[in-house]
């Protein structure tokens, strides 16, 4: 491993700080937790195991479609990105893979950005295809779609870029292909919803042939934007029938903001599994929309409710259960490196509680039709401080025990924003 860019002299002053605060907290915590017969040493090495990959766009100010407010010091290449993330995963220790969009990260060795990434201490998850935007010199315009447009050039120029993806994937070391596209439409009628359903299938099964055997293609719905009447892929319905269609390799990709307003998402992550095709998550949160906020920060409880039923679905196995999980944030006023660190330690918070739910008494309550004990079982691990089980993995790990602490200490960014060029303003990603 070459230099990585905080020093483990900075971490290891930063931790003996907060040790003796930590040692404290734990061995009480522990002791609670002794009571009611879990071992705290037993979920602090799951939690060990636990990991979350990050996406190359969340480095930069990405910002909403509305404005983008870049900040000195900020990414602009792909190889700045990595080095962002190696940060990210450096203090928090539970990020150590990278899911990049294509062509938005484009170079021209492959193998070598792989490399570049091991000396980080990185590896690439997930490759994104973009088939929802223009890119400078293309030969079609996706303003009819990708997968689904009326065009016959236009569908085949987007399953050519799905499936050069996946090559690049395979230089990466990646093993999943994750599709969204914005197909869709703004005015009643102006596509037959049946048939653009049809063109799209089609259009996917060729993308699903070109997928090396131990891969899987991840389908990401939408409800909405940027089409605003009708979109292909809208829902979780649209999407398991896709996946079911298509084959055992497809599954479907729950991203937190992709639904309407208090939509039932955990019980969207139950229906999926039950079916085995629950195949990962890009986790976010929003008050309105897709509106990218930091993972846990306006509605913590449904991702512990969604980390909940991720923990049901492990102890009932179906076929294939192996969810990826992802991080899919847009920042707009804050350090990226800081919003992903605070969202990496909210997600990881949440599948802690998740572990601790007393999970007799909440099924014996629910055979029982005792309602009041059975979400008594899921609010006593929602009401439990984890912070000091999650910082202890963290700290043995080679983590910092306060992520935001060490970071701002470090001067990360200002150093950069001497070395870095500066971020041309422009429009946001969607
Ligand atoms: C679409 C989406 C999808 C894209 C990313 C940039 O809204 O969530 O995952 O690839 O944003
Ligand atoms: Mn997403
Ligand atoms: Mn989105």
């Amino acid at each position: 491993m070459t230099d990585l860019p905080i020093s483990a002299e900075l971490i290891a002053e930063s931790n003996a700080r907060e040790l003796a605060a930590l040692e404290d907290d734990y061995a009480s915590l522990g002791r609670k937790l002794e009571r009611t017969g879990i071992d705290i040493e037993a979920i602090k090495s799951r939690i060990a195991s636990f990991s979350v990959a990050v996406p190359s766009w969340g480095a930069g100010r990405g910002g909403t479609r509305f404005a983008k407010f870049p900040i000195p010091g900020e990414p602009t290449s792909i190889h700045e990105k990595l080095e962002d993330c190696a940060v990210i995963q450096q203090l928090s220790r539970v990020t150590p893979r990278v899911s990049p969009h294509f062509p938005w990260d484009k170079v021209s060795d492959y193998r070598g950005l792989r490399e570049e990434a091991a000396s980080l201490g990185l590896s690439f998850d997930a490759v994104n295809s973009n088939t929802f935007q223009d890119q400078a010199n293309q030969a079609h315009s996706y303003a009819t779609g990708s997968l689904s447009s009326t065009i016959e050039a236009t569908r085949m120029q987007a399953i050519e870029h799905n499936i050069e993806c996946i090559e690049i994937g395979r230089q990466l070391g990646s093993k999943e292909l994750t599709v969204w596209v914005g197909d869709g439409t703004n005015f009643p009628g102006q596509q037959d919803l049946a048939r653009s359903l049809d063109r799209y299938l089609e259009a996917a099964a060729e993308v699903y042939t070109a997928l090396p055997e131990d891969w899987r293609m991840l389908l990401e719905h939408k409800m909405f934007e940027p089409a605003f009447y009708s979109t292909v892929i809208s829902d979780w319905g649209s999407s398991i029938l896709a996946a079911q269609e298509l084959g055992p390799k497809a599954k479907c990709l729950v991203d937190l903001g992709h639904h309407a307003p208090n939509v039932n998402i955990e019980q969207i992550v139950a229906r999926l599994h039950r079916f085995g095709k629950l195949g990962g998550f890009h986790f976010n949160d929003s008050k309105y929309g897709d509106d990218d906020l930091d993972s846990g920060s306006i509605n913590p409880h449904q991702l512990f409710l969604v980390f909940n039923e991720l923990i049901e679905a492990e102890l009932n196995p179906r076929e294939g259960f192996n969810p990826s999980y992802m991080i899919d944030q847009s920042h707009n006023v804050t350090d990226p490196i800081e919003s992903m660190l605070s969202s990496a330690e909210a997600i990881t918070q949440c599948f802690a509680k998740a572990l601790l739910v007393d999970r007799e008494a909440l099924h014996f309550a629910q055979e029982a039709n005792d309602t009041m004990m059975a979400f008594q079982a899921l609010r006593r691990a929602y009401n439990t401080d984890v912070a000091p089980i999650v910082s202890q993995a963290r700290l043995e790990a080679g983590g910092a025990v306060d992520v935001l602490r060490t970071y701002r200490e470090s001067r990360y960014r200002s150093r950069k924003s001497q070395e870095r060029k500066a971020v041309g303003l422009g429009a946001g990603i969607v």
